[in-house]
């Protein structure tokens, strides 16, 4: 593999038109990195970035109620899982491709997964496993012993919590987000619901309680408490501070979908406006890229009248192209069942699209390419094409300071079908590329097989299957020089 990609340097430079600096194909003595253009990700974003695809499980004593949102005056002991099996679960998502599993360790109706020392309202006043159970320890530990990383969702919204409304609870919230930060290892994420529905159980009180979602909860002192005790986690809430919702529940990111948002404008606060989120905005103020969550089944949580209605393998496909494929995260949701396990109809389709995505990704039908980059930064091999060929994300094409628009033929040597094609920026020096376009080379000329716009982390043009032994790659406008660090042409398997 080393051995081919020198070798494609020396053709690079060879074949590379003379640079316009007038220098040739002599590499420049002193080439500099390309600067950043507009916000860039923290490290934390940055291994975010890197999972793409992970997993939700939405688990309560809804599962057992039959509900979406309870109340929060269900009795402790409707949650009572019987053959409760986080390895299944923790294995499913593994095999299903998924890199971490977000729990909802207490949803709106207040119930803790934990026995958190802060309430009664928990596993411990159940019968699950004579009050001992604690499921918050058992997937934690089962994403670990399955190469998962594991976050936390704790809903702010706690409609069992006689305090709620009150500073009293904010106070509450703090000290089981510590419990949870302090007591289950690594946490990669913490999911702040932004739904504040207003009426509820609150200790027995049976009202409605409103609160001002910007204020109430204080949240810069609230993040300053993940930031101390898990420094590497990112945060997610409609807008961040790290990650940002996609604006709806379909798993959708818009098209384009930038990974910044201008956070100058009103309503940027968990729970805020949801203008802008799905598409970003460019350039924006700062790098909050979008996850988009979305539920295997109809609803957040297991329903059996919901069995027949479980995603296909084609319906997940769908998302995750426009998910993933645009730059974002998808966080799939794949609720336990009333076993404590998740349902076989949803295993089977998770399979499936598993199965599909590895078959189409296995190959990267561009690997040993030839690559004619029209423009190499300073005619430097360190920033030639055979980077991109590389599978390595830190390594990465760019064009000199003043060449916005350069092309790349990729010359396959022999014909080759595909018909996705993945991009990847470097994202550390921010997104930069504004649109593209995709020929293939057919009877003697060369025809357009798709345009996109935004790249950022990952980019998936799916068309239909084309047949070339060459492709050209034209950057038709980008805000810097492009630095590209990834690309490859793939077939989706016929059957
Ligand atoms: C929403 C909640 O109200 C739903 O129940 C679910 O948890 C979803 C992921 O977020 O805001
Ligand atoms: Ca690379």
């Amino acid at each position: 593999m080393i051995r081919a990609a020198m070798g494609l340097i020396l053709v690079m430079v060879s074949v590379a038109p003379a640079a316009a600096d007038g220098l040739g194909s002599a590499p420049a003595a002193k080439s500099t990195e390309p600067q950043p253009f507009g916000p860039v990700p923290s490290s934390r974003q940055l291994s975010w970035h890197e999972m793409e695809f992970y997993g939700f499980l939405h688990f309560t004593v809804n599962t057992f109620t039959d509900k979406e949102w309870g109340y929060g005056d269900e009795d402790e002991k409707v949650f009572i899982p019987t053959d409760f099996d986080a390895d299944q679960i923790a294995r499913t998502a593994k095999d299903a491709g998924m890199k971490g599993l977000v729990l909802t360790c207490k949803h709106h109706d207040g119930f803790c997964l934990w026995p958190s020392k802060y309430t009664g309202h928990s596993v411990k006043n159940s019968q699950w496993k004579d009050g001992k159970g604690d499921v918050v320890r058992e997937i934690s530990d089962a994403c670990r012993r399955h190469g998962l990383k594991f976050g936390v969702y704790l809903s702010p919204w706690d409609r069992n919590s006689k305090v709620y409304g009150t500073p009293q609870y904010v106070t509450y919230y703090r000290n089981q987000l510590r419990e949870l930060l302090t007591n289950y290892g690594e946490v990669f994420v913490v999911w702040f619901d932004g739904a504040n529905g207003g009426d509820g159980f609150y200790g027995g009180a049976r009202e409605t309680r409103h609160i001002d979602n910007r204020t109430y909860y204080d949240w810069p002192n609230t993040w300053k408490i993940v930031r101390e005790l898990m420094p590497g986690a990112v945060m997610f809430s409609d807008a961040g501070p790290d990650i940002r919702w996609v604006g709806n529940e379909r798993g959708i990111a818009g098209d384009p979908c930038w990974a910044t948002l201008d956070m100058t404008k009103p309503g940027r606060y968990p729970g805020g406006s949801s203008a802008g989120l799905n598409s970003g905005e460019r350039p924006g103020t700062a790098w909050l890229p979008a996850e988009c969550d979305v539920s295997i089944r109809p609803g957040w949580f297991y329903h059996p009248g919901e069995d027949a209605k479980v995603k296909t393998p084609q319906k997940l496909l769908d998302i995750y192209y426009k998910s993933v494929g645009r730059g974002a995260c998808l966080n799939l949701n794949i609720p336990p069942d009333r076993s404590g396990r998740i349902h076989e109809t949803d295993v089977k389709s998770l399979r499936e699209f598993r199965r599909i995505l590895d078959a189409t990704f296995a190959t990267n039908l561009a690997s040993g390419a030839k690559l004619t980059a029209s423009n190499v930064r300073h005619n430097d091999p360190k920033y030639g094409p055979q980077n991109l060929l590389d599978g390595n994300r830190q390594t990465y094409w760019a064009a000199d300071d003043d060449v916005h628009t350069p092309n790349l033929v990729i010359d396959l040597s022999a014909p080759k079908t595909f018909n996705v094609v993945g991009l990847r920026e470097y994202l550390p020096l921010g997104q930069r590329i504004e649109a593209f376009a995709i020929d293939v080379w057919k009877d003697h000329n060369w025809q357009e097989f798709a345009t996109g716009t935004s790249i950022g982390n990952h980019r998936l043009v799916r068309g239909e299957p084309v047949t070339t032994d060459k492709v050209r790659l034209r950057i038709t406008r980008s805000a810097a020089c492009p630095a590209l660090c990834e690309l490859g042409l793939y077939a989706e398997p016929v059957n």
